[in-house]
């Protein structure tokens, strides 16, 4: 196939206005933190964004009792329709300032600029305007009989959607009247700090959101902190695992969205060149650093090689290189360790016999790269299979009948999504109803919406975000 030359689109850097250092965000306002600075580098050519202060365990404390203040004095006292208003403020300047956030997205976190540009931020901003639309609706959304919040809010979230998993936090919490105790992840918290700037610009008032930064050690003082009632987690089942066994026999409330390994399922009537978009969209989107990625393609035995061969002809097409090129599909890795760890299984996949493919396209010489890797003649017991990899690479394994395919898909710790390409409309119903998974996607893949609940079964955790359900956990009801 004729490989088509782009010419460099670069986006212009010069919206972000870096500062050097960045401080905590607590009571409204920039403050140093206590612990040793820590840098934030570009994982696609390794430089120094920034220095960021890391929050010790008083500095944890000095956000949550902001954070109780706020609760006590001002947020629990405002109307519905009031806090509605500064959730609307803070999504409108998200939209104003969507170029400067999606540039400081793809700088900090590596991942293309379309993605950012056309999916985190604008994302972002969706969840504001629809949780700023419950928060005076609140007692007609079905959640109980006299839903109040629960008071302040500690939340932890991941690297991979910097802001959008902020957005899916915060917008809930303080729609239904919370204040929060946020701490970003270490590889990418500048957008986080800017989202700060953007709680000042929108007059929220000081201590209803405070930005606490630093690695494990801080997201541990916020699970531990006894100011805390609820805790709010998206990350690895692992650290999930250890914050259910710290808060177990508290009075703490807490949801956990944890891994994945989702079955992408492509039966033979499918109209496989749209499947074929739908599994590279599955596993590649964001470099496959995401939860619910179609990371395990069960395509039935009939239509296996077909599907799998157009598939690497597609791959073959994809760009990896600059975040910040327009053209580039795939971008970096986020860091030097998740890196390894994609290395790691993909050599445990080879040496445990599966046969490996990737396309073979040019790595820029500096950064975090990884090519999009297919391996095939996977089976069940591979590590490849089982475990996730949180990276650009597929495991293609087969079936040959619906139930084998259910059997397969849910042989997994994991539940949180599933995909089924197929044209007849009784065997989506029927598979859907099979699947333990949170999310089931037909024809389509990694479709998200505020209005739609998100979240997982098994080890992939449990509450819900997103939509109505999303306001469940953030709301104690009854008298
Ligand atoms: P983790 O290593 O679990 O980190 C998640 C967050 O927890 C980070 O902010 C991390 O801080 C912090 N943390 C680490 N140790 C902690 C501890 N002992 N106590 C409290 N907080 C702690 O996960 P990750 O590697 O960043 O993210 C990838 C994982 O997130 C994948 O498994 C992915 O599937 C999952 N994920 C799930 C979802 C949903 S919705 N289910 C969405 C996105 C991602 P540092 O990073 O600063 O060390």
């Amino acid at each position: 196939m004729p490989k088509f030359e782009y010419a460099p689109a670069p986006e212009s850097t010069s919206v972000v206005d870096l500062e050097t250092s960045y401080g905590l965000f607590i009571n409204g306002e920039f403050v140093d933190g206590h612990g040793e600075s820590f840098k934030s580098i570009s994982p696609s050519s390794e430089e120094v964004l920034a220095e960021v202060s890391e929050a010790t365990d008083a500095d944890v404390d000095a956000a949550v009792k902001a954070a109780r203040t706020a609760y006590t004095r001002v947020w629990s006292r405002m109307s519905g329709a009031d806090r509605g208003k500064y959730l609307y403020r803070i999504a409108r300047i998200l939209q104003e300032r969507a170029r400067e956030f999606a540039v400081l997205e793809s700088l900090d976190n590596g991942k293309p600029i379309k993605e950012s540009r056309d999916v985190d931020i604008p994302l972002a901003a969706a969840h504001f305007f629809y949780n700023a639309g419950w928060a005076d609706k609140l007692e007609y959304a079905s959640l109980g009989a006299n839903p109040r919040p629960h008071g302040v809010v500690g939340q932890v979230i991941p690297w991979n959607f910097p802001l959008l998993m902020l957005s899916w936090k915060i917008a809930p919490a303080l729609a239904t009247g919370n204040t929060v105790v946020l701490k970003p992840a270490e590889t990418t918290p500048l957008t986080a700090l800017l989202f700060a700037e953007v709680c000042q610009q929108a007059d929220l008032p000081p201590g209803v959101v405070n930005i606490v930064t630093g690695a494990g050690a801080t997201g541990q003082a916020i699970v531990d902190h006894p100011g805390i009632d609820k805790l709010a987690f998206t990350g690895s089942t692992g650290v999930g695992k250890m914050i259910a066994r710290s808060i177990a026999g508290t009075r703490k409330k807490a949801t956990l969205e944890l891994g994945g390994k989702a079955a992408n399922i492509v039966f033979d009537d499918a109209p496989i060149d749209q499947a074929v978009e739908g599994i590279v969209n599955g596993i590649f989107f964001n470099q496959g650093h995401v939860c619910c990625a179609g990371s395990r393609l069960l395509v039935q035995e009939s239509v296996a090689d077909e599907v799998t061969r157009r598939l690497k002809r597609r791959i073959g097409t994809l760009r990896v290189g600059d975040p910040l090129d327009k053209n580039t599909d795939i971008g970096a890795i986020n860091s030097r360790a998740q890196l390894d760890r994609i290395i790691a299984l993909t050599e445990a996949g080879e040496s445990e016999g599966a046969e490996r493919w990737d396309n073979g396209c040019e790595l820029p010489s500096s950064g975090f790269w990884f090519r999009p890797t297919v391996f095939t003649g996977v089976t069940q017991t591979h590590r490849i299979a089982q475990e996730e990899i949180f990276g650009p690479v597929l495991s293609v394994l087969t079936f040959r009948t619906p139930q084998e395919a259910v059997a397969k898909a849910n042989n997994t710790p994991y539940g949180l999504s599933a995909g089924i390409w197929t044209e007849k409309g009784s065997r989506i119903l029927w598979m859907a109803d099979q699947l333990k998974a949170g999310v089931v996607w037909a024809n389509t893949f990694n479709k998200f919406d505020p209005t739609s609940p998100f979240g997982g079964y098994k080890e992939s955790g449990y509450g819900r975000e997103g939509g109505r359900h999303g306001l469940e956990p953030y709301v104690r009801t009854g008298a």
